[in-house]
């Protein structure tokens, strides 16, 4: 029997593959074509139009630095905003810690979260926690109707294409930042420094305009083109305020103090694109 292979065209000039065991949900939902597949190696992964989102085996790396980068920067975080996120990962890192009182997620797709908390069982099914609040809507209207709620915000999000294009826009990061208390602090998924030099530094340019302390910083995901992502850190609080300060229990298969640290050190040709 031939061997499959689970290969996606983000970029019509790279390519990566992971070997499939099986597929065990293909389905159009209302709004995007959502897979899951069992992975050889990485166990199972959820892929959303044609791209990999997050692959049992390495998704911790993402999850982790995308929640408690921010998390750990703001003196105990009480309501969070986490836009997108359906699969819960960013869900479950964010209610590890105590101070939580109540984390929003907005999410448009209700089948991406049926499917996740099915296929990806390590997530411990954080829906159920009372401090959970699952909307299921698109986050710009939310964040409009919610100007200086949060503590932290994390915008945990697809690609820059089709309908989330308008989560890396100006008028997003406009809204997410009003949504923030002061003080407060947002962190976003904002692509890879090699292959979306030009959308970072625009993303940078806005932050800088509506921050004191943005920020741009990476994690290695092996499934992930390039090999990694990087986050905008977007906030008044300077993010090392959060180096060094305990974890809450259950944190750091990816982070620790020198990964925090590092994770701000850029390659110098991008470096200088970004903070010239
Ligand atoms: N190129 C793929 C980027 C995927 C980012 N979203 C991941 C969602 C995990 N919660």
């Amino acid at each position: 029997m031939s061997e499959l292979w689970l290969s996606e065209d983000l970029h019509p000039y790279y390519r990566k593959s992971l070997k499939i065991n099986k597929k065990l949900v293909d389905e159009q939902t209302e709004y995007q074509h959502l897979q899951v597949f069992e992975t050889e190696f990485f166990g199972n992964t959820l892929v959303l139009d044609g791209i990999i989102q997050l692959t049992e085996r390495d998704n911790i790396g993402y999850h982790e630095m995308i929640t408690h980068i921010p998390m750990l920067a703001v003196k105990e975080p009480k309501r969070v905003l986490i836009v997108g996120g359906g699969d819960g990962g960013s869900l479950q890192q964010v209610l590890r810690y105590s101070s939580v009182e109540e984390a929003v997620v907005c999410e448009l797709d209700q089948r991406v979260v049926d499917h996740s908390r099915k296929y990806f069982p390590a997530f411990g099914d954080p829906w159920v926690d009372p401090r959970a609040n699952l909307l299921v809507r698109d986050a710009f209207g939310y964040l409009e109707e919610n100007p200086g709620t949060f503590d932290v915000i994390i915008s945990d999000t697809t690609d820059p294409i089709g309908m989330a294009e308008r989560l890396f826009s100006d008028e997003f990061y406009n809204l997410m930042v009003r949504a923030l208390k002061p003080g407060g602090a947002a962190a976003t998924q904002c692509e890879q420094p090699f292959f979306d030099t030009s959308l970072i530094k625009t993303i940078y340019e806005t932050s800088k305009r509506l921050s004191r302390h943005p920020a741009y910083y990476y994690a290695q995901i092996p499934t992930y083109p390039g090999g990694g992502i990087g986050f905008m850190y977007v906030s008044d609080t300077p993010w090392s305020n959060g180096l060094n300060k305990p974890y809450p229990a259950g944190v750091n298969n990816y982070l620790n103090p020198l990964m925090h640290q590092a994770a701000f050190a850029l390659p110098e040709f991008f470096r200088r694109e970004l903070y010239g």
